[in-house]
């Protein structure tokens, strides 16, 4: 867990309660003049003094509708369709009037990805415990808190979002009320779809998580997520410890009652992810039906159940998550440490004997399912080895990297996605202790300028979003956390205020700070969205919490996002909450990954 230490305590001390006076401390924001008032708590006698703030209408005030942590900046953005003038802003007292937090909202100037006239404030003198809401020209934001532990409830709702995705799992979920029969029976005999010589053609592939809406189960998202979580979990073992499951939810694993749930829950992934695993080490692609199950629950959707394909990404994907996996579980079940190893080995054996790319597609395989294709697979590959010499220490993985990929060491890396782990490989061989990579300075050096490069995008955005106009593509929101995951490995690497606080502007733009004013997280936040293109919400009567939605996409996907684009809607927000609009509003478990991973790094160290 990480706390971003600012000038908070200089900025009460050191203001006055007459506008415009900037104040030493308080110069992350150059555009509000923030004034502090006392506390509402406080043993204050007069009323403070507050300049007329005429009724604006139409204004919309975004903030995190979560909260923000005590010691932070604290940024809203007013929002309207035409321009306005400077006013006053205020942060009062949720219900009540009395400011306690008085500030300058210049006027407002155009913004290019929402089509807005937008302003923003910051309030990070307020560092007072409470719940609160702001208020500008009349208009009120939807209350947030301020406190050490506002992001501990959103983080156990999405760890326990991965529990409601299992498969093969009879759901009875005391919090929420889900209760499904277990889904995908057929998957324990899975057919192979194509001719696979001296293979088996019927496999058991029963278990693991549904990808997202659909009922579809693939390797490289599956790998990706797990990688996160474990990451996350390494990272911040104190605070990743968290609790989040029932008994009936951890029985599976008889180690189990000594070990965190966050790795109880990824092991019933990995568990799957070994099932996929061929005997001579390749890993196969994915697990669905013909066509995608009409919205019926999992154990209504009775197609046959087909494994599809075979890539040597995936298998990459496969060994980097299994070789982190053996270092992550050793303290707890050593033995599953060492079968993790195993396969890692002979994912990466396989690897070896097939140097180039490949990705196995068989006519038909897309019907029923996401294709996640990617023709190469040098980053996955990198990771894998990574991990392998992370794991054992062993100088030959990091001779292969140096043959190999010495030209990736050096490289900023994209965001981590089902289709890109060069982050994830450059943070192993920055951290590697067993054996210290030669290249652990370079890794760790191409982290922090793409760190850079995302700290000045941040800057540039009015709503302080890390994302490019052309980001606002499908799975933007798992893009913006993404970037904020490249943030906090940074700073783990070089400290720097800079990453933490633009790792947690992310998290306000997904919680609500952002130009819909939605917290794109179910049951999170007071605006949240409501039709998420989730079978199980929909069928089931129970609304899932915790699962976040792809978001704005301005490239559309789907037959309803089209529209809302045809109708001009700008890039921040090409986003409907429809359940027909898979390419805005469907969660993925690799969507929740990056932001898993976020939230660990600022939820309190409470165990709840
Ligand atoms: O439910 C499917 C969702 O998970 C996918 O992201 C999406 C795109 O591949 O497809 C959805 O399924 C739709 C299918 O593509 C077309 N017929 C209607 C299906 C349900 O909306
Ligand atoms: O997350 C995937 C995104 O990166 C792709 O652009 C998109 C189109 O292929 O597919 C997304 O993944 C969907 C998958 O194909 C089917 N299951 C639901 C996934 C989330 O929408």
């Amino acid at each position: 867990m990480i706390r971003c230490r600012t000038s908070t305590m200089v900025c009460i001390l050191t203001v006055t309660l007459t506008f415009g006076a900037a104040t030493a401390g308080c110069d992350n924001n150059e555009k509000a003049v923030p004034t502090v008032l006392p506390p509402v708590k406080s043993e204050r006698t007069a009323t403070p003094v507050i300049s007329d703030s005429p009724r604006v209408e139409g204004l919309r005030l975004h903030v995190d509708q979560v909260g923000y942590l005590p010691e932070s900046p604290k940024t809203l953005v007013v929002a309207a369709d035409e321009p306005f003038a400077a006013m006053t802003v205020q942060v009062v007292a949720k219900g009540g009037d009395e400011p306690v937090w008085e500030g300058m909202l210049p006027a407002a100037k155009a913004d290019e990805n929402s089509g807005d006239w937008v302003a923003r404030a910051d309030f990070e003198a307020l560092a007072t415990d409470g719940a609160y809401e702001a208020v500008a020209g009349g208009n009120r934001s939807a209350p947030f808190l301020i406190g050490d532990d506002v992001f501990d409830d959103v983080w156990t709702k999405v760890a326990r979002s991965y529990t409601a995705q299992r498969a093969s799992f009879e759901q009875d979920d005391p919090f929420t009320g889900l209760k499904l029969l277990a889904g995908h029976k057929q998957d324990k005999e899975a057919r192979l779809f194509f001719k696979d010589e001296g293979h088996p053609s019927v496999v058991d592939v029963s278990g693991g998580w549904y990808d997202a809406g659909d009922y579809g189960k693939y390797v490289p998202t599956a790998a990706i997520t797990v990688g996160q979580l474990l990451a996350a979990f390494e990272l911040d073992p104190i605070t990743a410890a968290a609790p989040f499951l029932t008994e009936r939810e951890t029985a599976f694993w008889p180690a189990a009652p000594q070990a965190p749930h966050l790795l109880a829950e990824a092991k019933y992934e990995l568990d799957w992810m070994l099932r996929m695993q061929r005997r001579d080490g390749a890993v196969y692609h994915k697990v669905s039906a013909m066509s995608f199950p009409a919205y019926i629950l999992p154990a209504e959707d009775l197609q046959d159940r087909y494994v599809f394909g075979l890539s040597t990404f995936g298998t990459a994907l496969f060994a980097g998550a299994a070789a982190m996996g053996a270092r992550i579980f050793e303290p707890y079940d050593s033995a599953y440490a060492e079968k993790l190893l195993d396969r890692a080995m002979k994912a990466q054996a396989w690897l070896s004997e097939h140097p180039d790319a490949y990705f196995r597609f068989d006519e038909g395989q897309d019907t029923g399912s996401g294709p996640y294709s990617k023709p190469t697979d040098r980053e996955e590959r990198l990771w894998a080895l990574a991990e392998l010499f992370k794991t054992t220490g062993d100088g030959k993985y990091e001779a292969y990297i140096l043959r190999d990929y010495a030209d990736m060491l050096g490289k900023p890396p994209g965001t981590v996605s089902w289709n890109n782990a060069q982050l994830l490989g450059q943070w192993a061989l920055a951290t590697a202790e067993k054996k210290p990579s030669a290249v652990r300075d370079e890794a760790a050096t191409a982290i922090a300028q793409a760190a850079d490069v995302i700290v000045g995008r941040i800057g540039e955005d009015d709503y302080r979003s890390s994302l490019a106009a052309n980001e606002y593509k499908w799975g933007s929101n798992q893009n913006a956390l993404a970037n904020a995951e490249v943030l906090l490995l940074a700073n783990r690497l070089k400290p720097s205020k800079a990453y933490a606080n633009g790792a947690l502007e992310q998290l306000h733009y997904v919680l609500g700070r952002n130009a819909m004013g939605m917290s794109y997280i179910t049951g999170v936040g007071s605006r949240y969205p409501l039709k998420v293109h989730h079978r199980i919400s929909l069928m089931s009567g129970v609304k899932v919490p915790g699962l976040m939605v792809g978001g704005p996409n301005k490239f559309g996907g789907d037959q309803t996002l089209a529209k809302v684009i045809e109708q001009g809607a700008f890039p921040a927000k090409s986003y409907i909450d429809d359940e027909s609009s898979y390419a805005s509003n469907e969660y993925a478990i690799d969507y929740n990954a990056p932001l898993l991973f976020v939230l660990t790094e600022f939820r309190s160290q409470e165990a709840d």
